[in-house]
């Protein structure tokens, strides 16, 4: 089977970031700029619907990407997974096959595909290396998710055994950062307590309540680092197998609340809210196949909880009712 060749983007490179507005585009294209590409090709979901297969052909015939960073996805926290399975699968699986099948149609040179970490298996040995993957059942609270991102993986390694497209699929950890989502229903647990620390501190609230037992390990990688990482991967990476980007650390959510109350001065009571799921208990990815590429990460969290906080405070007026 023949191998993708080798290849580079260059400053004048034209590079379409599918998802520019979410938490991870916009981490992406502030890094792209950063590092001086400037043909950054770029649709809002009102220009182009990424589920509309006719619309996203057309676009890729006209523009003609030659590089392309997948990160449009539908996401959201615990809650958000449960609630709206259909939206979780149906979303993910049809902008993915739409984009991939055009880059592939018109020629697009390489792709990055952004996975999660929840495509393993709920009690998979920690941390989690990329064999874990389809070795045991899913956390049955994203399960939706976790099998539309499985079948992006699959499809792609489909492509480039096939097709001998060049496509490489990274499976980062929980992502936090500027341009987060700070819903309280839909969100992640980082910007969600961010918000509920800052409100009960606003209003005077003695407690905050947590959802879950405060126990369950996360891993949190600031979105700056990752988009570093998915650049740097794009530039070196040319292999079918998978590669978790993570920090290779992990907090328990109550350490993560008492990080977060610290940083935002809340001195009142964390109650822990047991009617709320509690999801996978631990979710630690194994970074050395990424470490071995020579790259590291560079924000400790409580940097960048606090980044994250100041970002908040200056944005926070049209997110807050
Ligand atoms: O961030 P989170 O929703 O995602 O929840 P997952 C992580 C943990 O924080 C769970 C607890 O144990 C939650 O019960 N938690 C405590 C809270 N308070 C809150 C709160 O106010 N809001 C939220 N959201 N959680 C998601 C997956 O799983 O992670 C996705 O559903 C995706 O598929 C994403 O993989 C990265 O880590 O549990």
């Amino acid at each position: 089977m023949p191998t993708p060749k080798t290849m580079t983007m260059h400053n004048d490179s034209a590079v379409f970031v599918a998802g520019h507005r979410g938490l991870v585009g916009s981490g992406v294209v502030r890094q792209l700029q950063q590092q001086g590409f400037s043909r950054l090709l770029l649709r809002t979901s009102k220009e182009l619907d990424l589920r509309n297969q006719a619309a996203v052909d057309n676009f890729f015939k006209a523009e003609r990407p030659e590089f392309v960073f997948l990160c449009a996805a539908k996401v959201g926290g615990i809650l958000a997974n449960s609630s709206y399975p259909a939206d979780f699968i149906y979303d993910n699986l049809a902008m993915q096959t739409n984009i991939l099948k055009s880059a592939l149609d018109h020629g697009a040179k390489k792709l990055v595909f952004l996975g999660s970490s929840c495509i393993y298996p709920k009690f998979a040995p920690q941390p989690m290396t990329e064999d874990a993957l389809l070795t045991g059942p899913l956390e049955p609270t994203n399960e939706w998710y976790a099998i539309a991102k499985i079948a992006g993986i699959k499809l792609i390694q489909a492509f480039r055994r096939q097709y001998n497209f060049n496509g490489i699929c990274l499976m980062p950890t929980n992502l936090y950062g500027p341009g987060d989502n700070f819903d309280l229903q839909s969100s992640h647990v980082l910007p969600a307590l961010m918000r509920k620390f800052h409100e009960a501190k606003i209003n005077g609230q003695s407690q905050v309540s947590v959802w879950g037992s405060g126990t369950p390990r996360r891993e949190f990688l600031h979105v700056d680092d990752l988009a570093s990482a998915a650049v740097h991967l794009m530039q070196h990476w040319d292999d079918e197998r998978i590669v978790n980007v993570g920090t290779g650390s992990d907090v328990t959510i109550r350490e993560l609340a008492d990080l977060i109350g610290a940083t935002v001065g809340f001195d009142g009571e964390i109650v822990f809210d047991s009617s709320k799921p509690d999801g996978t208990p631990r979710k630690l990815l194994d970074v050395s196949r990424l470490q071995s590429t020579g790259w590291r990460p560079s924000i400790p969290l409580a940097d960048g909880i606090r980044a994250t906080y100041q970002w908040y405070l200056e944005h926070q007026v049209s997110s807050v009712a």
